[in-house]
């Protein structure tokens, strides 16, 4: 039986915004990426999820969408769309868009509609509330970004609407029929498009108990989104499910499960008739440490393997600080020290050979670092445009954004953007660019890194050390997270496939040890 597509894909994260830009405007766009689809053609990669590209007022830099059914005009238009998707589809990439079901733009028309008048035809499209008296909110869930209620009070009408996230972004209600029947529409609009799926942004939330339960008093500091688990959900999703394999092609969704246990998360698999795949945020909230390493590749194994679920593995998103920045910081060590590289490099090892479907975000491939943003050029609501830097095309110094005289990029650049930029890396076969690309190579042609089993091996405490086996194809992965050198023996001589430091010459023998921050893929000899 041949796997889907989405088993084996390496899926490599687009933020529009700082891609590449074409029009000088110092923003990304569609055009900008369909330029760059060689780049990532040579990279390797086999599908690409572009952020947020609707018409949105920005309040969250697109998850704030105004027109589920149309591009922004500060990305292009929905002809530079399709041509961008059938530009990817004719190099072979697949192409997954952000979808966000749980909320829209304050400036939709539907919620335009709905907050008019209590019998509005929408109102009861969106979460509607009396408050409390004394006017408090009508819970205590506590929204995103802000420790404030997820409650905003509407003078029109004297009642509250809910928002997981900002003000600027209030909930559909997914109980009333009309909206399912809508968003069905949007993915229906972007499927008959030709789109291979989709990134559902907080799907866990949709689901709403009408009764709308307070959090529990011990847990009640934290953002309701990390906290919604509602059984009316999995009932959402079987419906979306069977839409999506309704439509030839294998077309499939990734949900962002933001729930931080990983055995409720797995309940969004479903039986096999749910999301076809889930993110797994623990450990983008872990250390470089071997020991939590082994324990989420062994928990990951272990929550989804009852259900046939497949793991997927991030280690950086929009979101979040990157790994290389996250993994600096050890007591005096400057964030751009030798060893912050290094130990990028073999996470990207680990990344790239762990059993599942790897999410890899634009620049982690250049081994870059969170900018240092100041104060006065913050944008985000949410404290998070450091990782959403632009990309560095280039060594000069608009590093390939733009020509002189056209608008700076909305955000700086990151750190050593001189050094750490696409020509210069491609230029530079010892470059974590060419290091990501070997791996991709290696990857694409194992059948048992891309589908294989996966065992954990014993080895030192600092290193983690697994086997992934399909048929006659077997590698070993072994990564030192420790800055000293380790003896592993394994059963019988190896060569080594990949190297996290080194330019591969003529394929070396495993000597037996793994060296400071290093991290080898391994065949039998
Ligand atoms: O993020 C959801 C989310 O809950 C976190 O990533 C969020 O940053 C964290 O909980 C902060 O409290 C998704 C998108 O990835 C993010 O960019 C959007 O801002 C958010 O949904 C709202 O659409």
């Amino acid at each position: 039986m041949t796997e889907p597509w989405w088993k084996s894909a390496v899926v490599y994260q687009i933020y529009p915004r700082s891609f590449a830009d074409t029009d000088g405007d110092g923003v990304g766009d569609l055009e900008g990426i369909r330029h760059r689809l060689d780049h990532l053609a040579w990279l390797g990669v086999d599908a690409l999820w572009l952020s947020p590209v609707y018409r949105s007022p920005m309040a969250d830099f697109g998850y704030d969408i105004s027109d589920f059914c149309a591009i922004d005009p500060l990305f292009g238009s929905l002809d530079d769309f399709d041509h961008l998707l059938a530009d990817a589809h004719a190099l072979g990439i697949k192409l997954i868009l952000d979808w966000v079901p749980n909320h829209t733009s304050d400036q939709h028309p539907w919620f335009v509609d709905s907050r008019s008048a209590r019998d509005a035809p929408k109102r009861d499209w969106y979460v509607w509330r009396d408050r409390l008296p004394g006017g408090k909110p009508p819970n205590n869930w506590v929204a995103s970004f802000a420790p404030e209620p997820t409650w905003t009070h509407d003078p029109t009408t004297d009642q509250s609407y809910l928002h997981l996230f900002l003000p600027e972004q209030p909930d559909l209600n997914w109980g009333n029929p009309e909206v399912e029947a809508a968003m069905h529409d949007v993915l229906r609009f972007w499927l008959d498009r030709g789109v291979d799926g989709f990134r559902a942004d907080v799907v866990h939330c949709i689901g709403k108990d009408a009764t709308l339960p307070d959090d529990p008093p011990e847990v009640a500091g934290l953002p309701h989104s990390v906290l919604h688990d509602e059984p009316l959900t999995h009932d959402l999703l079987r419906r979306i499910r069977t839409l999506l394999d309704s439509y030839p092609g294998e077309r499939m969704m990734v949900g962002e499960v933001y729930l931080l246990d990983i055995d409720r998360m797995a309940t969004y698999y479903g039986d096999g008739d749910e999301l076809n795949l889930s993110f797994n945020f623990l450990p983008v909230h872990s250390p470089w440490d071997a020991a939590t390493w082994r324990d989420h590749l062994a928990r990951t194994e272990q929550a989804l393997a009852h259900r046939g679920g497949w793991p997927t593995w991030v280690l950086s998103n929009h979101d979040v600080p990157r790994h290389r920045t996250r993994y600096s910081g050890w007591p005096n060590e400057p964030a751009d020290a030798p060893r912050t590289e290094a130990r990028a490099r073999a996470a990207a090892v680990l990344l790239l050979t762990a059993r599942g479907t790897p999410f890899l975000y634009q620049g982690e491939e250049l081994g870059l670092l969170d900018a240092d943003v100041p104060p006065d050029r913050v944008v985000d609501p949410g404290g998070r445009d450091g990782c959403r830097a632009p990309i560095p095309w280039s060594a000069d110094e608009r590093h390939g954004w733009g020509a002189p005289g056209d608008a700076e990029p909305w955000l700086p650049f990151p750190p050593e953007a001189e050094t750490r930029n696409v020509a210069t890396e491609r230029a530079d076969p010892s470059s974590i660019l060419h290091l990501y690309r070997r791996l991709l190579a290696v990857r694409r042609g194992s059948e048992a890194l891309r589908l294989g089993d996966e065992a954990l091996l014993d080895a030192p405490a600092p290193v983690i050390a697994f086997r992934r086996t399909a048929g006659d194809d077997v590698c070993t992965v072994l990564i030192n997270t420790s800055g000293e050198t380790h003896e592993v023996s394994l059963d019988g001589p190896h060569q080594v496939v990949v190297s996290s430091d080194a330019v591969p010459a003529e394929p070396g023998a495993y000597t037996g040890v793994v060296g400071p921050d290093q991290a080898l893929v391994l065949r039998p000899a």
